[in-house]
């Protein structure tokens, strides 16, 4: 495949983003950062050919075919909108955007322009996420009734944790519900095959101050050591949700970004009328099968042991452990490969830029809820 890309971010994701490219062998033609020097050490520290000066120097790239943007949610919509215009295809960061104004104008734009948009809902490429899929959709399970799960971590614990996430012009409105609760509700969606109909959210903000640093914080790095003034926060910490699916399927969503030792816990369950399934992100190698009539099974990620159309998604062997920065080389496998093939009429396998518009639909219906504290019914 000839595509080559340009990332925009080098923090914590936009270097998953290039290790991630590279692993694929597809060239990555420069790098644009939040600031002249971050960019310069991003291509030094990473051997990367090209300091982009600004978006619009990107944007006129005429190398560059797919557009990783990996900054702070509040620029995703004005990149976004640029790579489109410049003819580019885009692998954006989730949320897509800051509302669903401009996730839907992204949705319109993409199609316009014939290019391809992605949104790193990454989750779904773990290879025994991709199993629960098959699973779900060979009928192993029977119909799924109930689903139940949490996504907790514990690196915004302490008042004096920071992080832009934090401040709902960078971040937006909503914070744990968005950030993550949003990879668990289109993981299920996927799954099952299955929308969400109507919810009712509790959502809180546990903390209600905390120490804001003269500088920037990057994600999951400590402030110690650095001046701080107190700053009231209004976004999410927490949230349960109560979720209708289509085709009678329920279920409940926890999320916290407050749960000591939970570092990183995406946790579901499913339950159908033939048996369950369940997963958990901290140890994503094994696949817990739950049955009635015979004994419960752990499946470990085995692709030999695999469904045909998961196999595929995991890229070493039996007892070769795979993780979070795999999730990525297999959607960016998805992408890419969809790129090169050229018919953008085909089913589409990846996390698509219509997906990014659900989830945010769902975030601001989930605050809708909570703040009226009522059912709201998804339309739409
Ligand atoms: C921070 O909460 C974060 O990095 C999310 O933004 C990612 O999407 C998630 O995978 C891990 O946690």
């Amino acid at each position: 495949m000839n595509l080559r890309a340009a990332v925009i971010g080098a923090g914590f994701v936009g270097r998953a983003h290039i290790e991630a490219l590279r692993r694929l062998a597809i060239p990555i033609q420069g790098v644009l950062g939040s600031s002249v020097a971050r960019t310069q050490e991003a291509c030094r520290s990473l051997g990367i050919p090209r300091a982009y000066q600004s978006i619009e120097e990107l944007a006129s790239d005429g190398s560059v075919d797919v557009v990783h943007i990996c900054t702070p949610n509040h620029l995703h919509f004005p990149e976004t909108e640029s790579a489109l215009r410049a003819g580019k295809h885009v692998m954006c960061e989730k949320p897509l955007a800051m509302n669903t104004q401009e996730t839907a104008a992204l949705v319109d734009l993409a199609e316009i322009q014939e290019r391809v948009g992605a949104v790193t809902y990454n989750l779904r490429y773990y290879p025994l996420c991709q199993e629960a899929h098959a699973l779900v959709q060979q009928g192993a399970i029977g119909e799924p009734r109930i689903v139940h799960g949490t996504y907790l971590q514990d690196w915004l614990f302490y008042p004096s944790d920071w992080n832009w996430r934090l401040e709902p012009e960078l971040g937006g409105e909503m914070r744990a519900v968005a950030d993550i609760g949003t990879h668990w509700l289109d993981l299920i969606s996927w799954i099952t095959g299955r929308k969400v109909k109507e919810l009712c959210a509790d959502l809180a903000t546990v903390i209600p101050v905390r120490q804001r640093p003269s500088g920037p914080v990057e994600t999951f790095k400590k402030t110690d050591n650095i001046a701080t003034e107190p700053a009231p926060m209004s976004t999410d910490d927490y949230g349960s949700i109560l979720l209708h699916f289509e085709g009678g399927l329920r279920g409940v969503l926890t999320v916290s970004q407050v749960s000591a030792g939970r570092k990183n816990r995406m946790w579901f369950e499913i339950d159908g009328t033939e048996g369950s399934l369940a997963f958990d992100q901290e140890n994503p190698n094994v696949l817990w099968i739950g049955s009635r009539r015979e004994a419960n099974r752990w499946l470990i990620k085995d692709p030999s042991l695999m469904s045909p159309q998961a196999r595929g998604y995991a890229a070493y062997p039996a007892g070769h452990a795979e993780g979070y920065p795999d999730t990525f080389v297999q959607l960016f496998k998805d992408l890419y490969g969809y790129i090169a093939a050229g018919d953008f009429q085909a089913q589409r396998s990846f996390p698509t830029f219509e997906a990014g518009h659900e989830e945010v639909k769902l975030c601001e219906l989930i605050a809708v809820s909570a703040r009226e504290r009522r059912w709201v019914e998804v339309t739409g």
